[in-house]
């Protein structure tokens, strides 16, 4: 301990560690959240957090439904609400879903998150016991895995090729399990522009997904951000769509198709699994902000969604192959990267040898940011790789960015 100048002891963070419970040594800095904090305030072209577009805001529109929410529902929306959160939203998610295939039987399938980020720690909550296997692909998406981390469980993690996980292997990996008398808990899945690998599971992969969970008795929990930001084709089904038995949990958020600040969320599952969901909620936060939900829902209801949705389609599409063009005109001999259908991301692969994370501060000082990829790889592999946003730099800036990226990895492999 430390004796301050009046005697009374400071207690040091020797001190604190005989307080804090064991988890805490579990929990990790997402380098999202890291960089986030960095970047505030400063000049830099950021291809690190997964940030929409600020243009793409309909800031009128919203301005205008908050004004007359809060004017002309008084009563409800400067009110605690239910813990599965708002009927009325409830319901305008369901038909929206709906046209994307997924079927409800009724509001009772659904319940909303103070964003889905909550959704993760929720399920962690009620799923994860200690040493239960979860299977993710590797690479996965870094706050799902810190967020379930808390909860002591055996990642085991899953390739993936062009066309997403590679589930041969993850049966393979189910059968190894059992071989052991072990059994797999559930299989986390981002199967639509993966974060951060950019990749999405193949239709025939999907089903066979769903055919396996029933054979070995698994859940699914399918978290889906980016089936709405779909830009060269169809989106592919969301996994939920094959569902028969109620294995797969559904999860998405209004995050990267109105606005990330509403922190508005929500799961889709079976109502006994929704039940569990809404008892964890209570002891979190009670319920998410019902202002928040109602700006949701009438903004569903105006089709303000689907218009910021459609715009968001024909600018990143632009952004999306703007990148693509810039790597392909600036990356070095060696480099490789992923091509998204949609979505926020490419995950970038500099040559064998280059550490991404020691060359973030040398890319930080000259002013482009990017999230090395390691820390998204469950099995410590992806030292060379790095997640980069195409949504939020503007034009221009992604272009100067990628050449900085590649003049710093040609001075790094020369280096190695
Ligand atoms: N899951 C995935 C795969 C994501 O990409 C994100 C946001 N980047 C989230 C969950 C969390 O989103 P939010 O909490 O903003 O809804
Ligand atoms: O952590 C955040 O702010 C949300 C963004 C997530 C991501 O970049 O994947």
């Amino acid at each position: 301990m430390q004796v301050s100048s009046n005697t009374i002891e400071v207690l040091t963070v020797e001190d604190y560690a005989r307080f804090l419970a064991k988890r805490t040594v579990k929990m990790r800095v997402s380098e999202v959240r890291q960089l986030l904090k960095w970047a505030e305030g400063r000049e830099v072209i950021s291809f690190g957090g997964g940030l929409p577009d600020p243009r793409i805001y309909q800031v009128e529109e919203l301005a205008e439904i908050a004004k007359t929410i809060i004017l002309e529902e008084r009563h409800k929306v400067l009110q605690y609400g239910s813990t599965e959160g708002l009927p009325a939203l409830r319901d305008q998610i369901a038909k929206f879903i709906n046209r994307y295939g997924i079927k409800v039987d009724g509001i009772e399938n659904i319940i909303i998150t103070t964003g889905s980020q909550q959704g993760l720690d929720l399920i962690g909550r009620i799923l994860i016991d200690p040493g239960d296997v979860v299977l993710v692909e590797i690479p996965t998406y870094i706050a799902a895995i810190n967020a379930f981390n808390v909860y002591y469980p055996r990642f085991q993690g899953i390739h993936m090729d062009n066309d997403g996980m590679i589930v041969d292997e993850l049966e393979d990996t189910i059968k190894r399990f059992k071989n052991e008398g072990k059994r797999v808990k559930f299989v986390y899945t981002v199967p639509t522009c993966q974060n951060p690998a950019g990749l999405s599971l193949s239709e025939d992969r999907r089903k066979h997904l769903v055919e396996l969970a029933e054979e070995f008795d698994f859940l699914i929990v399918e978290d889906d951000p980016y089936s709405y930001l779909i830009f060269d084709r169809e989106p592919p089904r969301p996994i939920k769509t094959y569902d028969t038995s109620g294995r797969v949990i559904y999860m998405s958020t209004f995050s990267k198709i109105l606005a990330p600040s509403l922190r508005v969320g929500f799961i889709v599952g079976d109502k006994k699994v929704i039940d569990k969901i809404a008892l964890a909620k209570q002891a979190t936060d009670l319920c998410t902000s019902t202002l928040s939900q109602l700006i949701a829902r009438e903004a569903l209801r105006r089709e303000i969604v689907d218009k910021q949705i459609k715009n968001s389609i024909s600018l990143y599409k632009m952004k999306r192959d703007l990148m693509l063009e810039a790597l392909a005109k600036y990356m070095p001999h060696g480099c490789k990267w992923t091509k998204p259908i949609g979505g926020m991301f490419i995950l970038a692969y500099a040559p064998e040898g280059v550490d991404t994370k020691k060359m973030l501060q040398k890319a930080l000082r000259r002013g482009v940011a990017y999230v090395p990829g390691h820390g998204f790889f469950v099995d410590g592999s992806g030292a060379n790789t790095m997640r980069l946003n195409f949504t939020y730099p503007s034009e221009d800036q992604i272009d100067r960015g990628i050449s900085v990226l590649a003049e710093i990895i040609r001075e790094e492999t020369m280096r190695c």
